[in-house]
């Protein structure tokens, strides 16, 4: 044998025992998920429970993956700013490598970040973002969340019904994406239940002191107050809101989907009703399977936003699987095929849009918990 031949023979030797020694987990395909949450900042309270149910799902998926394909994760905060969303994005794309993100929690870091993956050819799963002009950002973009555009008539219409409320006061964030985007869904939905608008009153992100709009709030004796604010800002108005004695209900969108709500208003937050994506007492037998799990591993229930990450890796996972593939075009593409999916929020399918496609569900803060809203 001549000597480059033997030393070919020698090298091929070499790494198979190599590859024998390291056992099947150097044969199993990893699949690189980079997720964005926001770990601290204002929107800290989703990002913590997005985290929970996404690392839950990475468990379960892992344990009965065995040689196939295992998800490695990268968990990156985006601090609830865009800029960091930026800084993060970019690591993950280019550093990491990542083949999917999933991600990130607000729609105003969103809307800035989603363009970068978008550009460079890397699918993007949202799973909590709620305002419009998302997956329209690009065909690499989708979500699992359901919009405020689909939720809040829905609320609308069921709250209107049982409560028969005619006059409104409307109060918002105009600073941030989410928020003007959720008064934009409710602005519409009011005009479509003839629902007549006393007054708009705005805050900004970081804000404490509400009682100046409120108290106008307040003269101006509407049916109920429609607000849509993130969870710390949402607390504060609630809680100021019933301190002033307003008491009318409260309706509220995506941003009051977190216990926080009810830890930080406490009292103040019980009749509160907002529309959502998912409530915990749904009884398909995945749902019950996810709160049993969670509950045991976290000592505590899972919210909505903990839901749609859980999810979120799962069906992230299973275009992976079905496109049997790591590469970002492919798992685009088998994305784009998912079809009634079963998963804890039902079964589920993108539109055509990329958008999530399920039923809402309307709830009422009762005894601290989330209910489903029945009056
Ligand atoms: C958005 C939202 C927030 C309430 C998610 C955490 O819906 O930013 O779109």
């Amino acid at each position: 044998m001549k000597r480059a031949s033997r030393l070919v023979v020698w090298s091929v030797a070499v790494a198979l025992a190599l590859a024998w020694s390291a056992g099947p987990a150097l044969c199993a395909e990893k699949f690189k998920v980079g997720l964005v949450f926001s770990m601290t900042g204002g929107a800290a309270a989703y990002g913590a429970s997005q985290k929970e149910g996404a690392l839950l799902a990475i468990e379960q998926i892992n344990a009965a993956a065995g040689a196939g394909m295992q998800v490695e994760a990268v968990f990156e905060d985006d601090a609830s700013v865009p800029q960091q969303g930026i800084n993060v994005f970019n690591k993950l794309i280019n550093g990491d490598k990542v083949a999917v993100i999933i991600g990130p929690t607000l729609s105003n870091t969103a809307k800035i970040t989603d363009p970068i993956a978008q550009k460079a050819g890397v699918p993007v799963l949202a799973v909590s973002n709620t305002a419009g002009g998302i997956t329209e950002i690009g065909d690499f973009i989708f979500r699992d969340s359901l919009t405020e555009a689909v939720v809040i008539p829905n609320t609308l219409k069921t709250a209107k019904e049982k409560l028969g409320f005619k006059k409104v006061a409307v109060f918002y964030g105009n600073d941030d994406a989410f928020t003007k985007g959720g008064y934009d869904a409710f602005k519409k939905a009011l005009a479509d239940e003839k629902i007549e608008i006393l007054s708009e009153q705005t805050f900004a992100k970081g804000d404490r002191d509400f009682s100046p709009q409120l108290t106008q709030i307040k003269s101006q004796n509407p049916d109920a107050i429609i607000c849509s604010a993130l969870v710390e800002e949402a607390s504060g108005i609630v809680s100021q809101a019933r301190q002033l004695g307003i008491k009318v209900p409260i309706i509220g969108g995506n941003g009051f989907n977190s216990p926080a709500l009810m830890k930080n208003a406490g009292e103040a937050a019980e009749g509160v009703i907002v529309g959502a994506s998912w409530n915990a007492s749904a009884t398909n037998p995945l749902n019950l399977k996810f709160v049993d799990d969670y509950t045991k591993k976290y000592n505590r229930s899972p919210d909505q936003f903990a839901a749609q990450a859980f999810t979120g890796v799962q069906i992230v996972h299973q275009a992976a699987v079905a496109a049997k593939s790591t590469d970002r075009k492919a798992i685009r593409d088998a994305l784009a095929k998912i079809k009634d999916l079963d998963t804890v929020l039902g079964k589920f399918s993108f539109t055509e849009g990329r958008d999530a496609n399920h039923a809402p569900v309307v709830q009422e803060v009762k005894g601290g918990k989330f209910a489903v809203f029945v009056r």
